[in-house]
């Protein structure tokens, strides 16, 4: 097994469970899970596929609040532990570049990424159709959003965490109007977070893992490790009842992030547990964020269960990325850039 570290910093008190001795996967539960039970906050009957973040020695997130008219909004949330959240049910304010009201219609799915020294929230809008928003703050007090980075349909737009080659990186999942019986993960980059072009394809949907025959699409923010990118993501299956979600798990070359260097077979995590198999929609484990500690390795992965909790699930660098390895399968031209 390769000693591999996780580059970045430390997260001094990193939510955390040691692996039960009889769990021979490589990705485990929190024990008391679901961390957001249904009803959660007035006006709110659920909150679920939700983006956290190490924030001044405790966690701050953006949480995906279905109101009980049945649209999402974002609300931010706060934690010392990050696990208990204290989360408020009034969504986030956004003002444009000029200081004025740009509120979204609906907001789904954000994701939450440092880039420098900015915190960059990115979710899925209303722009004739579902595509992507992306809002910038300093502070957590005042949100800007920065115009629509894409044309419509787009979904799961994921920052990674730092610039590579001097740009801005962003995988998208290029969709349709409705629940996308298709999708590959791309890649985007730009100088300045306003302009995005040199598209790339990164993944294909599909392969001998018929847990994502049918789409896949990113997941948190990339991790950096002495191994590449460690990348997270939802693959899709089709059933006579309906659509599966788990989680799977690549690792993508550290300056041509379009490349994938290996490409677990397996899932790492799947609908089991009765808060992933029963709720809103049943059999869905969507993860959107993760907190990782440099130190130790030690990953806690947030996920969405069933559009109806937020799941904890805890893994460590070596662990996972010493198991997509010795399970790896590419598909398709995925080694290649993905320029054609
Ligand atoms: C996707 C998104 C997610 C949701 C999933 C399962 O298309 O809308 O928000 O978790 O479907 O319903």
């Amino acid at each position: 097994m390769n000693n591999i570290e996780i580059i970045g910093s430390r997260v001094a008190n990193m939510p955390w469970q040691e692996k039960p001795s009889d769990i021979k996967v490589p990705v485990w539960r929190y024990s008391e899970n679901p961390i957001t039970k249904r009803n959660p906050v007035e006006g709110v009957a659920r909150i679920f596929n939700s983006a956290v973040i190490a924030y001044k020695d405790a966690f701050i997130g953006v949480f995906r609040a279905e109101t009980i008219n049945g649209r999402p909004h974002l609300s931010m949330g706060k934690s010392t532990n990050g696990i208990k959240w204290d989360i408020d049910p009034t969504p986030i304010e956004f003002v444009d570049e000029m200081g004025q009201s740009f509120n979204p219609k609906y907001a789904y799915d954000p994701r939450l990424i440092k880039v420098e020294d900015t915190y960059y929230i990115i979710w899925c809008t209303d722009f004739y159709g579902a595509s992507l928003g992306i809002a910038k703050t300093e502070d957590f007090k005042t949100f800007v959003r920065i115009e629509n980075p894409m044309i419509p349909f787009n979904r799961n737009g994921v920052l990674f965490p730092r610039k590579i080659n001097d740009k801005f990186m962003l995988l998208t999942r290029p969709s349709d109007s409705s629940h996308t019986p298709f999708g590959d993960i791309f890649l985007s980059e730009s100088p300045d977070m306003t302009y995005w072009g040199r598209h790339r394809h990164v993944m294909s949907r599909g392969g001998d893992g018929w847990w994502q025959s049918v789409k896949i699409g990113g997941g948190p923010a990339p991790i950096e490790t002495s191994e590449g990118w460690l990348m997270l993501y939802h693959g899709v299956t089709g059933t006579c009842n309906g659509l599966v979600y788990s989680m799977g798990a690549a690792i993508l070359d550290i300056d041509e992030p379009s490349k994938v260097k290996y490409r677990c077979k397996n899932f790492i995590l799947t609908p089991e547990e009765w808060y992933e198999e029963r709720g809103f929609v049943n059999n869905v484990v969507f993860p959107c964020a993760t907190i990782h500690d440099a130190e130790t390795g030690r990953i806690a992965i947030y996920y969405g269960a069933a559009d109806t909790y937020v799941g904890l699930a805890f893994t460590d660098v070596n662990t996972l990325v010493n198991y997509i390895k010795d399970h790896d399968e590419i598909v398709e031209d995925d080694h290649e850039i993905g320029i054609m």
